[in-house]
């Protein structure tokens, strides 16, 4: 029989206006954010892959759930019932809330972490290497080699290689690594997942010598998907049942609930050491607001709550992958590069690959993001060198294998129509990739670049060249001089 095609689990209530540009408006916009698509306005902005982090929307029980918010200052009800969502999901008897995933990695960073320490994990994540780095910590990337690879198709990409933990270990003592941290997926290297028997395994390796693991589970229900599909023996358990074994195995965890957990804004830290847990709700007074609300406002932590429970149903969460799935299988098709196998949250464009004529230093994924938007009004963003920024110790630009430009999917918000059109464009760019010219920094801020650089193009005036509407363009501009 013919397979039936399946569509989401949802219908749209509510609808928010978006406006197609024209491409001179475009190359204006993209001009003046410094060739950054971090700093175009929304408004400017046709179908927004910049990232899944906050964009969701959100249900209208989770609506629901935001007139129910308890503002007081002190013991909110919705605490209490985020704290139940999170030890029945996730299993961690104490919960610290935070305003967003960094918040919870700053707690754990600074209560963790002396200086001189070691962190291995699963590649670096760019707020997560930077709260380590600042609280005293060396970093170190002790992922399975294939995650470098755009073109493996190792269905675990995220392992962590215990021979590289163990070598690691061995050069500076169990008692300078305070934990290893354990991401699921691994987003930078393209939304990879990590298989139970490897989560296992390094579990089993560290508490043998004292080592605590530490999960980032931004999107962990994701992963807890993918073993779900790919991992033997694991087909007839539930989303939800893999993420708890998952959690099973790890010490606490840090969450950024603005991806998974489907809410516009909130984290936690959990944890399962009471004792670690006074010191953390001790500090979050300092730096984020009362334990029981941690930054947040009472409907918020309802939100999220009640988008736990939701991010764990199986229809949810097979057409959230299965939408990134229709998008990259697109582009496989029409022979654009992309990491595989496809990720959870995002499909990866492997910009070095497509831009060779353009050198590491002028920054290819940088320049693909921006010729993207210029081509289609579709915002990316970039994950290569400039978001890998520079070496602590030699203040050295990285150059990360992977050089790659994301098109992140926002859970809930877009259609398959709307793929389609980030198809087309997208193919329509890697036909006129030789169109595009590399970048050079203008302006580069100390943390975190990627989020405030500014750049121009080397050599021309314009990031992708563009016959007739280019040449009006310059008239224009000529005109306004
Ligand atoms: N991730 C993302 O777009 C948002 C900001 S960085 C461009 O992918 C992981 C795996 C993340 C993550 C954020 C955070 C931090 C921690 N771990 O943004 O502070 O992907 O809530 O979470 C972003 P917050």
């Amino acid at each position: 029989m013919r397979q039936r095609s399946w569509a989401e689990p949802w219908k749209i209530k509510v609808v928010e206006p978006i406006r197609m540009t024209t491409r001179a408006e475009r190359e204006r916009h993209i001009r003046d954010a410094g060739f950054n698509t971090f700093l175009i306005k929304s408004e400017d902005v046709y179908i927004d892959l910049l990232t899944d982090s906050g964009t969701s929307a959100m249900s209208d029980r989770q609506w629901a759930g935001m007139m129910m918010g308890d503002e007081a200052y002190a013991g909110s009800r919705n605490y209490y019932n985020l704290e139940k969502a999170v030890r029945q999901y996730y299993g961690y008897e104490e919960l610290i809330p935070t305003h967003q995933g960094r918040g919870a990695e700053h707690l754990l960073s600074k209560l963790m972490i002396k200086p001189g320490d070691h962190v291995p994990g699963n590649m670096y994540f760019t707020t997560t290497r930077l709260h380590q780095e600042l609280a005293g910590a060396t970093f170190h990337d002790v992922i399975i080699d294939e995650a470098h690879d755009p073109a493996s198709t190792h269905p675990f990409k995220g392992d962590i290689d215990l021979k590289k933990l163990d070598a690691l270990v061995q050069e500076v003592g169990a008692d300078r690594v305070p934990y290893v941290c354990l991401a699921v997926t691994v987003n930078l290297a393209g939304g990879q997942p990590v298989s139970m028997a490897n989560i296992k395994a390094v579990s089993e390796y560290c508490h043998a010598r004292g080592i605590k693991v530490m999960l980032d589970a931004t999107r962990a229900v994701e992963n807890a998907w993918f073993v779900q599909q790919r991992e033997q023996g694991m087909r007839d358990r539930t989303v939800a049942e893999i993420l708890k074994m998952m959690c099973d195995y790890t010490d606490g965890a840090t969450m950024s609930g603005k991806k998974d957990s489907l809410v516009n804004i909130g984290g936690w830290l959990g944890l399962r050491d009471p004792k670690l847990a006074a010191l953390a709700q001790n500090l979050v007074v300092v730096y984020e607001g009362l334990h029981t609300y941690g930054g947040l406002a009472g409907r918020d932590l309802e939100a999220m709550a009640i988008g736990i429970g939701e991010s764990v149903e199986e229809e949810y969460i097979r057409s959230r992958i299965g939408q990134v799935y229709y998008l990259g299988e697109a582009l496989m098709e029409a022979g654009v590069p992309i990491v595989q196998p496809i990720g959870g949250h995002a499909v990866f464009l492997d910009a070095a690959a497509m831009l060779p004529h353009i050198p590491r230093d002028q920054f290819p994924a940088q320049a693909l993001a921006a010729a993207l938007y210029v081509e289609s009004g579709v915002r990316a963003m970039e994950r290569g060198a400039v978001s890998a920024g520079r070496d602590a110790k030699t203040g050295e630009n990285r150059y990360p294998k992977l050089e790659l430009v994301r098109l992140t999917i926002p859970r809930r918000v877009y259609t398959q129509a709307h793929m389609d059109v980030v198809i087309e464009s997208v193919v329509a760019l890697f036909e006129d990739r030789d169109k595009v010219h590399g970048l050079t920094f203008t302006y580069e801020p100390e943390y975190l670049r990627f989020f405030q650089a500014k750049f121009e193009p080397v050599g021309s005036k314009r990031v992708l060249d563009s016959a007739a509407e280019a040449a009006d363009e310059d008239r224009r501009f000529a005109l306004s001089e």
